[in-house]
């Protein structure tokens, strides 16, 4: 009923038996079973989709994003037929980027430069920052099916072109191993792992994120730069953290550094190991600590780092976490994480962006929903209102509040999936706008769009090369990676007693070997609001 509001009626000729029993039928009857309840036995949860059926081609763009960041306990009873499981922790930040893909769509559908006569739709899946998630999406994108059987391509539906996504690095590995058989390209902007620049592991994988190989340099050269030689570091458990530290210490540690402490961030709730942590910390006379993890991951042991009130520490971030606002939010944070400073990828301005979130809908779809309930406090499911959660109007605004999915002034990340969105649509076009008699494939022949094989497109992504709207910047992909280019940020103090970061520096991979990392010493403000570099012990 509450999906309905604009069902109004007047009850009120009725006894009230009778209103009781028509509320009983308008409910019973509008309430249908969501497809975890019904009767598909892996249906992959939060699988949002839409073309409009308008008299244009339409080709699908699959789109996979870890908006929820964990899945759900559930208990290992064989009893039962198993089902997959149900996610939590609904993240703001990566929900932004889902939107941005919708909203990139919308942007090239309403062109008429770019595939003037080919509608993108789309399938998103939510990879719940899991890997069986992942992988479960992946499958059930091939088959266009709701159930995760490997048999490719079974629906009659309109093609599908390429996966953008999968979030972390050890998602698309998975994901990439399984679209690689097939050879389906893959467009992520954010799996940043080394190990991922291997074309022959991963033959369609491609990327909008510049590979971690050269963060791991420049975080290097940024220690010796400061000329610190006793350093501690921290990582994720995951391939993100583990080969990030693990290059960054091949550099240091052949410069003559020595590594304090190694500590391993766990990926489940430990807190007896981020104690753990704290103690090496609190502990280790190094005053230097590299830390590679993604915010998600590393905001437990930030919690314990505030408790224990850890300070007199310089904090080197990994791009994954050196603008989040989920860590540098935390209230009393600056004493703890001030003067931190890491390398964030290239930010930009979309104009329209801004409106897009704002205007997003609790009725559009399931996230759009949960994000509603939870951003508002209320639900729009009749069941938890029975129950006594507060009922939403659909009217609240979202312009009120102060909210990381409306924030638009770190776009980094969210630049990625718009470059992602727009690299699968210009090769799309390019697909389109072959000439026969002159086109690249076998006997000159093109591919026809509305049935062409996802080797063909991969041909066309590979030999990309297109303009971003907006910023201008030029994009192409050399062997699927694109050029380390990075931006130093420090954590400075802003008025009001929450964090900044200010511009320190850059580093440009492209550049001759003494001119690739810039600093700007000057304007660099360390722990404590301390000017003069720390030492390392
Ligand atoms: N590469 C990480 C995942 C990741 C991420 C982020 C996750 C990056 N940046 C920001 C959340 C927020 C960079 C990976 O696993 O490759």
């Amino acid at each position: 009923l509450l999906h309905v509001p604009t069902l109004k009626m007047d009850l009120t000729g009725l006894s009230s038996k009778g209103r009781f029993l028509m509320v009983l039928y308008i409910v019973s009857y509008l309430y249908k079973p969501t497809a975890a309840e019904g009767s598909c036995k892996l249906k992959a949860k939060f699988n949002l989709q839409g073309y409009k059926e308008v008299e244009k081609k339409t080709v699908v763009i699959g789109g996979m994003f870890p908006v929820h960041q964990r899945l759900t306990d559930t208990d290992s009873n064989t009893t039962i037929p198993p089902e997959s499981s149900d996610c939590e922790g609904f993240n703001f930040r990566t929900f932004r980027w889902a939107q941005t893909m919708l909203f990139a769509l919308n942007e090239i559908n309403d062109r008429t430069d770019i595939l003037p006569e080919t509608e993108l739709g789309y399938v998103i899946y939510d990879s719940c920052f899991t890997i069986s998630k992942a992988v479960e999406g992946t499958l059930t994108f091939l088959t266009g099916q709701d159930e995760a059987v490997p048999n490719y391509r079974c629906g009659d539906g309109p093609p599908l072109s390429a996966l953008v996504g999968a979030g972390g690095s050890d998602l698309s590995i998975a994901t990439a191993r399984i679209l690689g058989l097939y050879y389906f390209p893959q467009m992520s902007y954010a799996s940043s792992c080394s190990v991922l620049e291997s074309r022959f592991q991963y033959p369609t994988f491609l990327r909008t994120i510049p590979s971690d190989e050269h963060q791991s340099v420049a975080m290097a050269k940024l220690v010796l730069h400061f000329g610190w030689t006793w350093v501690g570091t921290i990582a994720a458990e995951d391939d993100y953290g583990k080969y990030g530290i693990k290059r960054f210490k091949e550099v240091v540690e052949e410069a003559g550094v020595c590594i304090s402490f190694s500590e391993t961030l766990p990926k489940i709730r430990n807190p007896e190991a981020i104690e753990r942590i704290v103690q090496t910390v609190l502990d280790s006379t190094a005053k230097i600590i590299v830390v590679f993890s993604s915010d998600v991951d590393l905001s437990p042991l930030v919690g314990e780092l505030l408790r224990n009130n850890v300070t007199n520490r310089t904090w080197i971030a990994s791009e994954a976490w050196v603008t989040s606002a989920a860590i540098s939010r935390h209230s009393d944070i600056l004493p703890v994480l001030g003067g931190t400073i890491g390398f964030a990828v290239k930010r930009a301005d979309i104009p329209g962006l801004k409106e897009h979130l704002l205007s997003v809908s609790p009725y559009n779809d399931t996230l759009t929903e949960e994000f509603w309930g939870i951003v508002f406090n209320c639900t729009m499911n009749y069941k938890q209102v029975l129950r006594g959660i507060r009922r939403c109007t659909g009217e609240e605004m979202l312009e009120k509040l102060n909210n990381t999915f409306t924030d638009v002034s770190q776009l980094r990340i969210t630049y990625n999936v718009y470059k992602a969105v727009y690299a699968v649509a210009h090769a799309l076009h390019n697909l389109e706008d072959c000439k026969p008699g002159s086109g690249p494939f076998e006997n000159e022949t093109c591919a026809d769009i509305t049935k062409f094989e996802p080797w063909q497109l991969m041909y066309y992504l590979k030999n990309l090369r297109y303009t971003v709207p907006h910023t201008g910047e030029e994009i192409y992909f050399n062997n699927g990676d694109v050029d380390g280019f990075y931006e130093l940020l420090n954590w400075q103090s802003d008025s009001e007693g929450g964090i900044t970061y200010t511009n320190i520096g850059y580093y440009n991979s492209t550049a001759p070997p003494e001119e690739r990392l810039i600093i700007n010493n000057g304007s660099i403000i360390w722990n404590n609001d301390i000017l003069e570099t720390p030492r390392s012990v």
